[in-house]
């Protein structure tokens, strides 16, 4: 049954009051599972001339700092020099790894976002920044989503994670524990980190689609890096709107899926005994450097 028109209400993501930017009614075109028309034609040339600015910018920065997996999949993304349909990236992908892209009006409540990867749909916002926004914005905007997370959706490993994160996530949120599951998915599919042969290199989305932070969680030496540890990871705080004080290292994407098979249940139970970490601290015995 569709929901009445402009039901569907925004979340808010992290601890932001800004008002989402995205537009949730669209006469009635957004449905109950937050999906909506990606409405392609309605990008203006100014839109198409920001993706294309954005992804040369970001692309020509990738080597010796994106992994492997990423690299060899941004050609996926197709054209670069406008925004994507959707659906000719998804021809691609769920040829790859059965997944597919959907378009959102912007950040979606919890339950319908973890629902959404449980089903192998990656929810990517429709709307892409103003030219006075093309070197930060907060909130996920086309670029992000589709730069950022979609070219790691074709590592068959990875995908599986995503999936498996979701389904978590539906449990985590019949428990209570969303925010604690919501850190795992900031450092790993946001903000995660993996050592290579040739060195520790990013395939977190935030850390992927920023100018920034790119060079500032592969090269700096001011942030921690520690062994992604799923007790710790899910202890530890995150900003949602300033470069990372602290970043997960994982040693492969199998290692990740691995990870995440066990029910969380009764990690739930100790996480709840245990204070939250604050994003820049560094407890006794880590020295929060990773080779
Ligand atoms: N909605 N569209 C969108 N994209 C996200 O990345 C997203 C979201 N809603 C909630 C959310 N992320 C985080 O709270 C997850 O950690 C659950
Ligand atoms: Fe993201």
């Amino acid at each position: 049954m569709d929901t009445p028109k402009g039901a569907v209400m925004p979340a808010v993501y992290g601890q932001s009051e800004r008002p989402p930017r995205g537009d949730y009614s669209r006469g009635g075109a957004v449905h109950d599972d937050y999906t909506c028309p990606q409405d392609w034609a309605s990008y203006t040339p100014a839109d198409h001339d920001t993706y294309r600015r954005l992804y040369e910018r970001q692309a020509a920065q990738l080597p010796g700092l994106a992994c492997d997996a990423f690299i060899a999949s941004l050609p996926s993304l197709g054209v670069k020099d406008r925004i994507p349909r959707f659906d000719e990236i998804n021809e691609r992908l769920y040829k790859a790894t059965r997944w597919e892209v959907v378009a959102v009006p912007g950040l979606i409540p919890e339950l319908p976002f973890f629902t959404l990867l449980a089903n192998r749909k990656f929810p990517v916002t429709d709307w892409i920044r103003k030219p006075e926004e093309f070197n930060y914005i907060v909130e996920p905007d086309v670029f992000h989503d589709l730069f950022g997370h979609v070219p790691m959706l074709f590592d068959p490993t990875f995908a599986d994670y995503v999936q498996r994160y979701g389904q978590g996530g539906m449990k985590a949120h019949g428990l209570g524990a969303g925010e604690k599951l919501a850190r795992l998915y900031w450092y790993t599919v946001e903000f995660g980190l993996i050592r290579q042969q040739d060195g520790v290199r990013a395939y977190g989305a935030g850390i992927l689609s920023s100018v920034g932070e790119l060079q500032h969680a592969v090269r700096s030496n001011e942030p921690h890096r520690l062994p992604l540890d799923l007790l710790r990871t899910m202890r530890t705080r995150y900003k949602i709107d300033s470069y990372q004080s602290t970043y997960f290292v994982i040693d492969s994407f199998a290692h990740l899926f691995d990870l995440t098979a066990p029910d969380f249940t009764a990690l739930y139970e100790q996480l709840a005994t245990q204070p939250d970490i604050e994003a820049d601290v560094l407890l006794p015995g880590e020295s929060g450097s990773i080779a």
